[in-house]
């Protein structure tokens, strides 16, 4: 009987999806209907991955006649280990959002009119081919903020058509830190924070950038009586749970390090055996850095020199088991021109710290190596070997940008010159996340081709040609994804619900869609199944098994105490870098001061993560804007004693300006940010109409970001500008 309904209902919302693709159809299912059915269907608990952040923590669905009634935590999920964020509530209402999309749609001037998928991947695959003839596939640009999905289909895809002008999201989150990490230690580690001493976050707040685990394991720490000191020019959430919390001025942190290294040589307080056996270039680096003393680094970044002295003792005291986090985007991911450079200091200090492998510093994280297709049966295209369009990994263009990355904030400029000509867009919203709102209108508008995948009309697929929707996440299965941790393990996302929309189709999908319309269907004659299948196989893990628990740890295993062969040039810790002198710069770190100095009268516009939000994805969420609402959160941070001098009160409304863009909003005034940085939340300022909750409300701090681009790691220099602030009268 509950079966029999379930299959009515599908048949419902197809034939009203056929019938007005753009009206919403949660009305037309008819409670009472569903209620009826419910009460005959057993209530299930599924596992798969939340879509709320990057994180992909691992959640149980509860589901009961194909539909969410409940979400919690996996426990047996390393990156959450059974804890949810509050994001993780509001994304799984996505399915059931009223401004999804239902089906393809095309653009005819300046409307977007419903279209089959038949006519979708016919006309696209037919204007792909004719820019490839015309212009050469390398015109072709594949954007996403990866996943394994699209990492395996667009890669393939854009294999296939000989192109490799792809980019991620990097440039806008955290290439410097690892272009940094890789030309010092190799890699970006991973902290063991539970079993830390002392714990250096610098611009890296746990509390509000929410990854479980990262807040976990610190906690951890904290509950052995690890002392945890905060660097971040604003008071944020962490920093309520910390030991200290030290305010400096924006962009300045490598001046710190540099005296930290400084202090530590100076002392004998680094660890000499490790660096003797396990870096070169250390003397030519101690040389270097005799001047960066902590009274020259209080001058750049007002921290008294005495406390530089104070850290650069704890964190000795506390060696090997100290570390200086990683990071991720604040102080040294993508906002700074010396963000890569402030990257290697925390890579080559924690060298001087002898962490690496041990309990209780920083680890290389391990993770299993997955499967292939059988190449025989599924024939894979093979990598373009041509250079990157954007100039990525070129030699006398950005050499030391992974080409991997690419740079997808200067797209918008490529379009301009006429180096790209189609541009297919997943699971990424560049125009609203990038800086410079009319750059970026500008350039986009003039593609030939321009694709986007996507769940709703974001800022992006408003200026698109065609918009190909996909299900949410909790109705779609996806390829099986490796983790990295201390121990390997496997995870998966899958269909947990029903499709609310039927015409909507997963990105595998849709790719392989447009591939077999271009005459490549060869390289996607498999299904999802069968390539999870081979992606298992080395695990020895049943893909059944895999399903039925969500994640399943593999053999691997770090080895804690054994420091690895890095993976630098040399295999060795850089305090030298032979790629970075080949490639023009400093081999050594330096001072480099940040790109713009505020004026007098001006703030350094600074902005970053709250802990209910994602980037700008989640603001048009209901539940999740309403907290922002209760609790005023979009308000702009500036310091008292500089609102006072302003006439500014708490909750008035100042207007924020600068060359490129003015905009208004209430100011919170307080003590816990620094004088001469005012901090906006990055979650807001959506200007998509039919972002219908999240539209006009707030202000994204990249409408006052020129566009610019760090030359050594690519970065999107995004808190590179300085407004000016004043009450509105
Ligand atoms: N809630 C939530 N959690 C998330 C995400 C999200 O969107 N929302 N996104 C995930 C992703 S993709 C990322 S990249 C991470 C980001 O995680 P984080 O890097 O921790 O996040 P941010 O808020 O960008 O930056 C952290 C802090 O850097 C400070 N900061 C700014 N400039 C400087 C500086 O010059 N020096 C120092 N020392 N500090 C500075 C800011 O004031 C801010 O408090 O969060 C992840 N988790
Ligand atoms: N203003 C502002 N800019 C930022 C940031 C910020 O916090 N604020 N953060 C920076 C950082 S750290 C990062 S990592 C980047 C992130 O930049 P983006 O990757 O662009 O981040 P999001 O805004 O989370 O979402 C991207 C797009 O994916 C869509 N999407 C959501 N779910 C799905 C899905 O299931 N399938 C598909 N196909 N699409 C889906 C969303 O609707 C959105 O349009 O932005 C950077 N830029
Ligand atoms: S951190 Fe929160 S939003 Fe991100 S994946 Fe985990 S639960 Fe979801
Ligand atoms: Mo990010």
């Amino acid at each position: 009987m509950g079966e029999e309904r379930r299959i009515s209902r599908r048949k419902f919302l197809k034939v009203s999806a056929a019938t007005g693709a753009l009206l919403t159809v949660q009305p037309k299912i008819g409670m009472n209907q569903w209620v009826n059915a419910a009460k005959q269907e057993d209530i299930k608990r599924i596992p798969t991955l939340c879509n709320g952040c990057t994180s992909r923590c691992g959640i149980i669905a509860t589901i009961k006649n194909g539909r969410l009634i409940h979400i919690e935590g996996n426990k047996e999920h390393p990156t959450n280990n059974g804890r949810l964020c509050g994001r993780a509530y509001g994304a799984a209402m996505l399915a059931y959002h009223k401004d999804r999309l239902q089906g393809p749609m095309k653009r005819v001037g300046d409307e977007f009119v419903p279209i089959s998928w038949e006519q979708a991947y016919k006309e696209i695959g037919a204007k792909l081919k004719e820019i490839i003839t015309k212009y050469g596939p390398a015109s072709v640009m594949y954007m996403h903020n990866p996943k394994e999905v699209g990492k395996f289909y667009g890669y393939r895809f854009m294999n296939a058509i000989g192109s490799n002008s792809i980019q991620t999201h990097h440039s806008v989150c955290y290439i410097s830190r690892d272009v940094g990490l890789e030309h010092t230690i190799g890699a970006t580690p991973n902290t063991d924070a539970a079993n830390a001493k002392y714990m250096l976050f610098i611009g890296r707040s746990v509390g509000d950038g929410i990854k479980p685990s990262h807040l976990q394991g610190m906690m951890k720490g904290r509950d052995k009586k690890a002392k945890i000191v905060c660097v971040d020019p604003r008071h944020n959430a962490t920093a309520n749970i910390v030991d200290e919390w030290i305010p400096i001025k924006p962009g300045t942190d490598i001046a710190l390090l540099l005296a930290i290294a400084n202090t530590m040589i100076k002392n004998d307080w680094y660890d000499k055996a490790f660096i003797d056996q396990y870096a070169i270039g250390f003397e030519e680096f101690k040389k270097e850095i005799q001047t960066y003393t902590p009274e020259w680094a209080e001058k750049i970044t007002t921290i008294p020199a005495t406390k530089i002295v104070e850290i650069a003792k704890d964190l000795s005291a506390a060696k090997p088991h100290a570390f200086i986090d990683p990071s991720w985007k604040g102080a040294f991911g993508c906002n700074y021109l010396n963000s890569p450079e402030t990257a290697r200091m925390v890579g080559l200090v924690n060298a001087m710290l002898g962490n690496i492998n041990q309990k209780g510093g920083i680890y290389f994280a391990v993770e299993p190596k997955l499967g292939k297709l059988d190449s025989a049966k599924h024939p894979a295209p093979e990598k373009p070997k041509v250079d990157h369009i954007d100039g990525s990994g070129v030699e006398g263009q950005y050499p030391l940008v992974p080409s991997s990355k690419g740079m997808p904030h200067r797209t918008p400029g490529l379009i301009d010159e006429g180096k790209v000509k189609a541009v297919f867009i997943n699971h990424f919203n560049p125009v609203r996340n990038t800086p410079d709102r009319q750059y970026n209108i500008d350039g986009y508008k003039k593609a030939e081709l321009i694709v986007v995948c996507d769940i709703w009309m974001s800022e992006t697929a408003e200026l698109a040609h065609y918009v190909l929707p996909e299900p949410t996440y909790l109705e779609r299965t996806e390829i099986i994804e490796p983790l990295a941790g201390k121990t390997g393990a496997v995870t998966i996302r899958q269909q947990v619900i029903d499709k609310f929309h039927p015409n909507t189709k997963p990105f595998s999908e849709i790719i392989t869609g447009i591939a077999k319309e271009m005459g490549l269907g060869q390289y996607f004659n498999f299904t999802i199944d069968e390539l999870n299948e081979a992606l298992l196989k080395p695990t020895g893990i049943s893909y059944k098994e895999l399903k039925e628990k969500g994640v399943i740890k593999t053999k691997e295993m770090v080895e804690f105490g054994k420091v690895p062969k890095l993976k630098t040039e040399s295999g060795k810790v850089e305090f030298y870098s032979e790629a970075y002198k080949k490639a023009g710069f400093s081999p050594i770190p330096v001072w480099m001061p940040p790109k713009v100095e505020p004026k007098k009268g001006e703030f350094r516009l600074i902005w970053g993560k709250q802990n209910v939000h994602s980037h700008s994805s989640t603001a048009n969420i209901p539940q999740l804007m309403q907290v922002t609402k209760d609790y005023n959160l979009e308000r702009v941070w500036i310091n008292t004693k500089k609102a006072k001098e302003l006439g500014i009160k708490d909750g008035d409304f100042v207007i924020i300006e600068n060359d490129l863009f003015k905009g208004k909003i209430r100011a919170k005034v307080t003590e816990r940010i620094f004088p001469d940085a005012i901090f906006l939340p990055g979650g807001y300022g959506a200007f998509a109409k039919n972002l219908k909750i999240s539209n006009g409300f707030g202000l994204c701090p990249n409408d006052f970001v020129k566009t610019g681009t760090d030359p050594i790691s690519g970065n999107g220099l995004m808190m590179e500008t300085a407004v000016t602030v004043r009450k509105d009268v």
